[in-house]
């Protein structure tokens, strides 16, 4: 027998030997971004375990990952998030014609600011804070005795309509979109891209059943980011369904475990910036989350008006937050950007003293003091 034939023989077994000892790289990925959780979580723990005041562990918010929720849970979010938007709201209808309840008002803050809190200075604290009065609303206004859940979409990378927040039961928010056929790419204009951005049709496009399915639930302003815009440039009173179109391909170009890897090794708070919003092979997983949803989460400006959002934005302030963990000295007096979105129009860089905006919700509150998640007004761990 020919030497050559020999090898080419063994090569079917070659393969066999070699697929059996290599790890597969997303479960090294997971392993390390699970020691990185610890390490943040130990901090935590150990930085407000002797507290008597102020943060401490009788008070602290454990958030936990939708799929660790019972399912009485998941009802009690799904609801309370319902109530937000059956009580009336307080942002002005001069300003933002079509606002019309609670839950609008956030939707509006995000609106009026989505020009200064992205790609800046602002994003991390504004979205941080943005959470916490949130959830704060949810349990305040709505007696909701929960926490803000997060939606770790590394989990279901591959496609996330496995993940049980969309599988359109009453204890979820919802399905996809229903699938729409024969539909052109969506130009959608980001806040600080000058270039549209194509966006491919996925897999849904249509509205969503379930529990916020139209009868239940309203999408009331917009489209703002893509054309046709709603009447009023989008700030009009438009109500109509919520729509999703959830992406396999996005979601598994970017928001796999490694991508998750790669944002929690950056060094030092510019990068962490950068990249959470463009790495140097695309998509960030920052916008990836938002653009694998689709449709109503398309446009920047409306999107805290799917409920995923929260979810999307906890994940991204829990990768924060395990960031500064690393490092929690280090990490929590630094200051990056502008008061801009990407920088345009140019802006002066924010400082500790630079107030954070937040429209009608409230009034500007000192970066200082949005820095930590366990210092200032703020007081919750990711489980
Ligand atoms: C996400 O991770 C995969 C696998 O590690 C990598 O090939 C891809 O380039 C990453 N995506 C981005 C946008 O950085
Ligand atoms: C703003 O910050 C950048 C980056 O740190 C720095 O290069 C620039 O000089 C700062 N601008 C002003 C006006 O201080
Ligand atoms: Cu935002």
């Amino acid at each position: 027998m020919k030497l050559s034939s020999f090898i080419a023989g063994l090569l079917p077994f070659a393969s066999l030997i070699l697929a059996a000892p290599v790890t597969d790289p997303e479960q090294a990925a997971i392993d390390k971004n699970k020691e990185y959780a610890r390490k943040y979580h130990q901090y935590i723990e150990d930085t407000i375990k002797d507290r008597n005041t102020g943060c401490t562990k009788e008070n602290i918010r454990r958030r936990k990952e939708w799929s660790k929720l019972t399912s009485a849970e998941r009802k009690d979010y799904l609801n309370a998030n319902l109530c937000l938007a059956s009580k009336p709201g307080i942002t002005p209808q001069s300003v933002i014609p079509g606002t019309r309840s609670r839950f609008d008002d956030f939707v509006s803050s995000h609106i009026q600011l989505t020009g200064n809190v992205h790609a800046s200075g602002f994003f991390l604290a504004y979205h941080r804070h943005l959470l916490w009065l949130w959830e704060t609303a949810l349990i305040e206004e709505c007696g909701y005795q929960g926490t803000q859940p997060y939606w770790d979409w590394t989990l279901h990378w591959q496609d996330q309509s496995q993940h049980p927040v969309f599988s359109g039961g009453d204890d979820s928010l919802g399905t996809n979109g229903a699938y729409l056929p024969d539909r052109d790419n969506l130009q959608i204009n980001l806040p600080g891209v000058d270039e549209p951005v194509i966006i491919p049709p996925a897999t849904g496009g249509g509205c969503v059943s379930g529990p916020l399915s139209e009868e239940n639930f309203k999408v009331n302003l917009g489209p703002i980011g893509y054309a046709p815009q709603g009447p009023d440039n989008g700030l009009g009173f438009n109500p109509r369904c919520l729509t999703r179109d959830l992406s396999p391909t996005i979601s598994q170009q970017t928001l796999r475990p490694s991508n998750v890897t790669f944002l929690l090794e950056q060094s030092c708070l510019t990068e962490f910036n950068e990249n959470l919003d463009k790495t140097p092979n695309g998509l960030g997983v920052h916008p990836a989350g938002h653009l694998s949803v689709g449709m109503v989460e398309l446009d920047v400006f409306i999107s805290p008006s799917d409920p995923i959002f929260y979810l999307h934005h906890a994940n991204m302030d829990r990768l924060f937050t395990i960031w500064q963990g690393q490092d929690q000295e280090g990490r929590t007096g630094g200051v990056w950007g502008t008061q801009t979105t990407g920088n345009v129009p140019p802006s002066a860089n924010v400082t500790l003293d630079t107030p954070v905006p937040f429209g009608y919700l409230k009034p500007g509150v000192p970066l200082r003091e949005l820095q930590s998640s366990i210092e200032g007004p703020h007081c919750y761990i990711y489980e």
